[in-house]
């Protein structure tokens, strides 16, 4: 008998107490006769743990998933020798929020300052506070991040010094080792940042300058030039520095881009924002993923003898897709289906390199996304035109940015040989904000945060338990939406904005209000594709889930 998906470590205020405090009294009734064995807290284990996070990957995009127009032999190998769940989320259709929530146990939408970052942004991470990294090293982990970061750097008060020492970041929030891609690869600046230094940033350069524009200037560009129009007299003029931009030197880029897009061209892609000097430490795009896997490779090798925990988050699939030339025009769906098998190459030489160190066995295994998946986030790159059929949100509507299934629900695997059952799937619902509640259960560390969304579902994460979280919540660009059984919840005013792109494969409306602001219910199991508003039919449940919505957004 096991009981311990019930447990919660006391740390959520969604949880069914009254239930628990039976279990719990059952529970020290079976201990004493010797029955009960709650396997994560009494023989806790320590393996290493590598959560391989993708970027606006969505839920169709696997051949594991149902792709059948793209091939994804390694992450297919992955969930061939684990477990392949159906209904597990991440807690935002965007990057910051999700990827908050994943580090923190807490949702997003609590934090004020949680939307889509900037390099100008500070750190939203309270340094000291309970996080996974954190947990991890508690318990005796050497912990590093590789990849995408897109959580702000330094302090509120003073604006980075790109050439100096740049803190607070990962390693003032329990990582041992950073290897970051600081925002994301559509932003400037194109460096990446090792510990508190830009890496490879040479003292004969001239110093590395950053500027965004203003949201006035923004607006201004985008009503004023629209993509970029160097014939108009008012050019924009690099906020920074005088380097080519999107704007001002158009012929030089590989795809056009959209105003905000169109600050300054790195490889021939224009980014958001301006940036000057530092030219030594700018990084090549097409050597990015190899970078990665070369870092991973090393500290996995250095570390063979310690539990250790890698955070890797990969940049594919977001804008601008420049996989590396052997790449490029290989998935017969353009560059977005070409940078998919450009990440599965990844996870399979993470793999490999596991294997060759004999540390599969030891080696817990974690792939998710951060959102869904976007065709046209701001480059004209082809990616909408050449799909050939594939459907990156699978049968879901909608994707990222969205409060349909397709900008949450994330194709999900969890790998461990020899413990976790090969070539499972498993439907209990859960949120990668159970991670840091879950991850603490298996090796035994007392979380001290009591206010955190995180549910421990660690025998569900093993194979032992299908019953997963009653209920979670999803964050879109414009609202929240709540899951609850079959019933899917969308607060007034989440269908706006972004609504459009509800199915990727056109975005183009197939909603006939799609900017109606008011609330949704939708059956999820007669109607997965969230196609019939049946809010009006029951009025009950429409108040029921709007209360619970209610409750949680209020807790603290
Ligand atoms: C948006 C960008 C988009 C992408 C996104 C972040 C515009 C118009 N759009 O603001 O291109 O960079 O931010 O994506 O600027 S995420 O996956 O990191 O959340
Ligand atoms: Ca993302």
């Amino acid at each position: 008998m096991n009981l311990s998906s019930f447990g919660n470590n006391g740390t959520s205020k969604e949880g069914n107490w009254s239930g628990l405090i039976q279990v719990s009294f059952f529970c020290f009734f079976l201990m004493l006769i010797g029955g009960c064995s709650e396997k994560a807290s009494t023989n806790p284990q320590k393996p290493n743990i590598i959560i391989i996070y993708a970027d606006d990957v969505g839920y169709g995009d696997l051949s594991s998933y149902g792709a059948t127009e793209i091939e994804t032999p390694n992450l297919d190998r992955l969930a061939a020798g684990g477990i392949r769940f159906t209904n597990a989320y991440a807690t935002s259709a965007m990057c910051t929020p999700s990827r908050y929530s994943l580090l923190t146990g807490k949702y997003a939408f609590r934090h004020e300052s949680a939307g889509i970052l900037s390099a100008e942004d500070p750190l939203i991470i309270e340094p000291g506070s309970t996080t996974l990294p954190q947990m991890l090293e508690e318990a005796g982990y050497i912990t590093s991040i590789i990849g995408k970061w897109h959580l702000g750097l330094g302090e509120k008060k003073e604006p980075i010094n790109w050439n100096g020492e740049i803190k607070a970041g990962p390693l003032e929030v329990g990582f041992d080792q950073s290897f970051i891609l600081p925002v994301t690869n559509d932003r400037i600046p194109t460096v990446f940042v090792e510990g508190h230094h830009v890496y490879q940033l040479s003292e004969e350069d001239e110093p590395l300058r950053v500027k965004y524009p203003e949201e006035g200037d923004h607006q201004y560009q985008e009503q004023q030039f629209g993509q970029g129009d160097a014939s108009s007299p008012q050019v924009p003029q690099p906020l920074v520095g005088n380097l080519p931009s999107g704007h001002t030197h158009p012929e030089k880029l590989r795809y056009p881009a959209d105003a905000q897009h169109s600050g300054t061209i790195v490889n021939g892609v224009s980014r958001i924002g301006y940036m000057s000097g530092g030219h030594s430490a700018w990084w090549d795009d097409e050597q990015m993923a190899a970078t990665f896997v070369e870092k991973s490779e090393s500290f996995i090798q250095e570390n063979s003898e310690n539990p250790f925990f890698l955070y890797l988050s990969l940049p594919e699939n977001h804008v601008p897709r420049i996989p590396n030339s052997r790449f490029q025009d290989s998935s017969g769906t353009g560059l977005r289906g070409d940078a998919i098998l450009e990440l599965d190459w990844v996870v399979g030489e993470i793999l490999n390199t596991l294997e060759s160190n004999t540390l599969r066995d030891k080696s817990l295994v974690i792939f998710s996304s951060d959102n869904g998946p976007v065709f046209f986030d701001g480059y004209e790159d082809g990616a909408l035109q050449k799909h050939n059929g594939h459907d990156p949100s699978g049968i879901y509507s909608g994707g990222k940015y969205t409060a349909y299934e397709g900008g949450t629900r994330m194709p999900t695997i969890v790998s461990w040989p020899g413990q976790i059952e090969a070539g499972t799937e498993s439907d209990a619902l859960i949120s990668q904000v159970d991670l840091l509640a879950s991850l603490a259960a298996l090796v035994d560390v007392k979380l001290h945060d009591g206010n955190l969304d995180s549910k421990n579902v660690l025998d569900v994460l093993m194979g032992e338990s299908e019953i997963g979280r009653d209920h979670l919540v999803q964050q879109s660009s414009d609202g929240l939406a709540l899951k609850k059984g079959p019933w899917k919840y969308i607060e007034a005013g989440s269908r706006s904005g972004w609504a459009y792109n509800r199915h990727n494969i056109s975005e183009t409306p197939l909603n006939t209000d799609p900017l109606e602001d008011h609330e949704y219910l939708f059956n999820l199991e007669e109607d997965p594709e969230e196609s019939k508003n049946v809010a009006s039919k029951f009025p009950e449940k429409v108040k029921e889930m709007r209360s619970l919505l209610e409750e949680i957004k209020q807790a603290k």
